[in-house]
């Protein structure tokens, strides 16, 4: 590890350059890598979203053991966890006083058990903080949508902020409303999420309880931690840990933060190992791969972020082998690429803005890791990398960006990935800063190359499937035989919401003229998790099969990654 300061000579200026972090979001930032748990009725119903009245009777997992989850987590190299407390079912895996829809009335363990506690215990034992994900979505409870909800929400964040010890993040969940049991009344409710929660009465409510925890938020009321505006596992290169403190936040904000922010709010970077949220068997060839598990971690972690890595629950009440064997593979190459600093065998010296290491032979390298004192505030907002290479300096570049050199912000962490060169000396010269840079941290490693194996799932476009639009929401697949179609599955568009269908009606034909309907429903979490999506039916002959768009995320034409029919 090299330590060094702006210049050898001048005094730096500490005085805080704008917002800095405080206690507790220093500690969270310095957490780096913490596991996400999903788990609740979906991993019995092969849902992502849970309509709200599923059967009770369902949860009876055979070998529920949190301290796996713990233990898996621990060698996955997470430092906590949180949990699915309540999703948006409205199903809680704790026996809540204020509902009857929990774990209190499923024949698991005779109604006697507490998924939380049992977890919260399990963290305790295995040194891994606990935190909470509460969905303030509910589709199962009668009030959801008016004033009442709010207070029972409020009631059950109660619970769990002061009967299971300290908490270190609170996390929400902004999908909000939609169609849902709401006790039986099967109907859409719709509500303004920045008005109807009262949010900052919850939130005071929280310091007063779990004054250490840090809060989660997706733009509305600011907490201390922000999305990043995608579940696909990045953040951008340029990554400001700053927001407005008041105002909207569109989708670039959350993804690149606000260089002149007002308010101190760094970007969490949440992401499945999977492709849902939630365990589906259909999966378990989509375990994503360590490359991409790589990939996610310097796009996260190595861009002044933090990954929230979601490990499901198979419905024995498990994570699955080959969820916790990627989970610990990835730890040990994190552990492997950065064990050798090259820089620290180096002579370094820093001269104004410039610091320039020199080796002591040539020397191979493949990655620069740059860190600020953040409790200074952020500063830096563009530099440079040089190598000095057969007598020549040639710039690098962060190989891991498609525009630019990607050399912008540094913050906490800034990882910068490149291919593999033999070289002398390596610069590092910041270009511009808002204020003097203070630069706790430069380091050069020399990563193993990693086989690029496919990553989860999604890109490949397999369909041969003859189509075509009938009008800009409707879309035909047609054969020149009937066909007995069991199942249809559907991938959004890839790089854009632009197009992608979040409510559907799929007919099917064998004539042309009389159309039978198939299924009609919603893709839950389609935009934000643009994965495949499938529709499962009983069997029916068709020539034709129609796809109505009902409903599209923007834009007037839909659009597919690709589709997949299965036949019988
Ligand atoms: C989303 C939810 O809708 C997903 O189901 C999941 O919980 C993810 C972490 O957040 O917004």
């Amino acid at each position: 590890m090299a330590m060094l300061t702006l210049s050898a000579h001048a005094q730096v200026d500490r005085a805080p350059c704008g917002p800095v972090p405080n206690e507790n979001q220093l500690r969270w930032q310095d957490m780096e890598m913490y596991a996400f748990i999903h788990y609740s009725m979906n991993t019995y119903t092969d849902e992502e979203w849970g309509f709200g009245n599923e059967p009770l009777e369902l949860f009876n997992p055979s070998d529920l053991d949190c301290r796996q989850w713990a233990r898996v987590c621990k060698q996955a190299g997470m430092k906590g966890i949180i949990f699915t407390a309540k999703h948006h079912c409205g199903f809680c895996m704790w026996p809540s006083k204020y509902t009857e829809y929990s774990v209190k009335n499923t024949p698991w363990k005779n109604g006697k058990g507490d998924v939380v506690r049992e977890l919260a215990d399990a963290c305790r034992e295995e040194g891994l903080k606990f935190a909470v994900y509460l969905s303030p979505w509910d589709r199962n409870h009668k009030d959801y949508g008016k004033p009442e909800y709010v207070t029972y929400f409020r009631n059950q964040l109660r619970e769990l902020l002061t009967q299971y010890g300290d908490i270190f993040e609170v996390w929400f969940d902004g999908a909000n409303g939609g169609d849902g049991w709401y006790g039986g009344a099967n109907e859409t409710r719709r509500i303004d999420g920045k008005t109807y929660y009262q949010w900052a009465e919850t939130f005071r409510m929280i310091r007063e309880l779990q004054p250490g925890a840090v809060i989660w938020n997706d733009g509305g009321d600011r907490g201390d931690l922000r999305w990043v505006g995608t579940e696909a596992g990045n953040v951008g290169e340029t990554n400001w840990s700053l927001m407005p403190a008041k105002g909207d936040t569109p989708w670039h904000m959350l993804h690149y933060g606000v260089e002149d922010g007002d308010v101190w709010c760094a970007g969490e970077t949440n992401t499945s190992i999977r492709p849902g949220w939630f365990y589906h068997e259909t999966e378990n060839e989509h375990v994503k791969s360590l490359s991409k598990l790589m990939d996610t971690y310097y796009k996260s972690v190595g861009r002044n972020s933090c990954l929230l890595l979601n490990f499901p629950i198979a419905p024995n009440g498990r994570i699955h082998p080959t969820d916790s064997l990627r989970g610990i593979a990835f730890k040990k190459m994190i552990d492997e690429v950065f064990k050798n600093d090259l820089a620290r065998k180096s002579k370094i010296k820093t001269r104004g803005n410039e610091t320039l290491i020199t080796f002591k032979k040539t020397t191979a390298f493949n990655r620069f890791v740059a860190e600020e004192d953040i409790r200074y505030g952020q500063r830096v907002k563009k530099f440079s990398l040089e190598a000095f290479v057969d007598g020549k300096w040639i710039s690098l570049k962060d190989a891991l960006v498609e525009d630019g050199d990607g050399l912008t912000t540094i913050g906490h962490r800034r990882i910068i990935c490149f291919p593999t060169l033999s070289a002398t000396k390596l610069r590092f010269t910041i270009l511009d800063a808002k204020c003097d840079p203070i630069i706790k941290r430069t380091s050069v490693y020399l990563a193993p190359e990693l086989t690029a194996d496919i990553p989860d799932s999604g890109e490949k476009r397999s369909s041969n499937l003859h189509y075509f639009f009938s009008n800009p929401k409707q879309m035909m697949i047609d054969w020149d035989a009937e066909q007995t179609i069991t199942s249809f599955r559907y991938l959004p568009p890839q790089n854009t919401r632009e197009g992608t269908v979040t409510h559907y009606t799929l007919w099917a034909s064998t004539d042309w003229s009389s159309w039978k309907k198939v299924a009609s429903g919603e893709f839950s979490n389609i935009v934000n998790n643009p994965i495949w999506q499938t529709i499962r039916f009983q069997p029916v002959k068709a020539k034709i099969l129609r796809l109505d768009a009902d409903r599209l995320a923007s834009g007037e034409r839909m659009a597919f990654g690709d589709i997949e029919i299965e036949t019988k």
